[in-house]
């Protein structure tokens, strides 16, 4: 739950430049969005706050903790756990990736689980459904990536997974391109209880920037690399020095579980770290709205994945 002060939204006067806010007492709860790593969870969460909350790369677990996003519209405001995807979990760091997933759907009012229509019911959101059949907060169906076929062929999935658990809602949006995520954010909003609100009405995540530098970097390294490289690194904020000038200094340290991979990481004569760190710089400037002054540093560490200390850097709890 969040520590935030709550706050009510603004008196009955309408808005200098919109309409009137709808009548009646303030609404507020927990939206978890769950599902199989890839499905789309983050791209959603982005797409419903409009604004760039929770990264997102085409390689399942990009999304390794858990990301409060926070939609704030009429009297509703929603907050939506974005999770990392469920997968059979081996390594610690995976296993409490997993953990926290779970741990989203707990204290929230209801879910949304999001499904990759296109992949269909796969092996991995089998075991999600078994699991959410056991106990979960009222259900909703998201059927994501409607732009890549023919919607028609969703009502034999639609029927499939309906038999499988009971969805209040079901949903087929695009996230990508927006297509339904309108009518899924006023549903929400108006799907929330009655109550306080939970954060400041100007709030979008509860991402401190320090984190949200490290990931911006990681979001990189997810998008400019292959094979074993993505899943092995992680990336701290060591420092953050505000200068005079307005502009921010920011010094990360991207770990990595061998030499191989901080020489693939390095490239050839520093070209790609230098790619990496010229993209994430420019994505930061915008998100910071600040010059950004971005220096990355590559560490080999094996076994950083084991390593309570590199997980609690990520926001992730031990678990035994
Ligand atoms: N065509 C299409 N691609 C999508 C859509 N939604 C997400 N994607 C793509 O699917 C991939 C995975 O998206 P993410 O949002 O990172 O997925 P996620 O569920 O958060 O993944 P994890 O964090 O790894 O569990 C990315 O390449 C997205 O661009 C969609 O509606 N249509
Ligand atoms: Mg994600």
């Amino acid at each position: 739950m969040a520590d935030e002060p709550a706050e009510t939204p603004p008196e009955d006067a309408p808005h200098e430049d919109g309409p009137a806010l709808p009548d009646g007492p303030p609404r507020a709860g927990i939206a978890a969005v769950l599902g199989a790593p890839n499905a789309g969870k983050s791209t959603l969460v982005n797409r419903l706050t409009g604004a760039k909350v929770s990264i997102v790369s085409n390689k399942p677990q990009t999304t390794r903790f858990r990301i409060r996003a926070i939609i704030t519209e009429g009297r509703s405001q929603v907050v939506l756990t974005d999770t990392p995807g469920i997968f059979a979990p081996k390594r610690r760091l995976d296993r409490a990736m997993v953990a926290a997933a779970w741990g989203g759907a707990q204290d929230a009012d209801m879910a949304m689980l999001v499904v990759d229509a296109r992949a269909g019911v796969t092996d991995p959101l089998r075991a999600i459904v078994k699991k959410l059949a056991k106990g979960a907060p009222p259900l909703w169906l998201v059927l994501n990536k409607t732009d890549l076929f023919d919607t028609k062929r969703l009502l034999p999935l639609t029927a499939e997974l309906n038999e499988m658990l009971s969805f209040q809602e079901t949903f087929m949006v695009s996230a990508e391109t927006g297509d339904g995520v309108d009518r899924l954010r006023t549903q929400l909003c108006e799907a929330m209880p009655q109550g306080p609100w939970l954060f400041p009405e100007d709030e979008l995540s509860d991402v401190p920037d320090r984190m949200l530098a490290a990931e911006i970097v990681r979001e990189q390294i997810l998008r400019q690399t292959h094979e074993e490289v993505p899943h092995h690194a992680t990336v701290e904020t060591e420092s953050w020095q505000e200068r005079k000038d307005g502009s921010v200094r920011i010094d990360c340290t991207i770990y990595v579980g061998r030499a191989s991979q901080k020489a693939i990481l390095i490239g050839d004569k520093g070209s790609r770290i230098r790619e990496i760190g010229q993209r994430a710089r420019t994505e930061l400037t915008k998100l910071l709205e600040r010059p950004v002054h971005l220096f990355l540093n590559v560490k080999d560490r094996p076994g950083w994945d084991e390593e309570r200390g590199r997980l609690r850097a990520l926001g992730l709890e031990d678990l035994e």
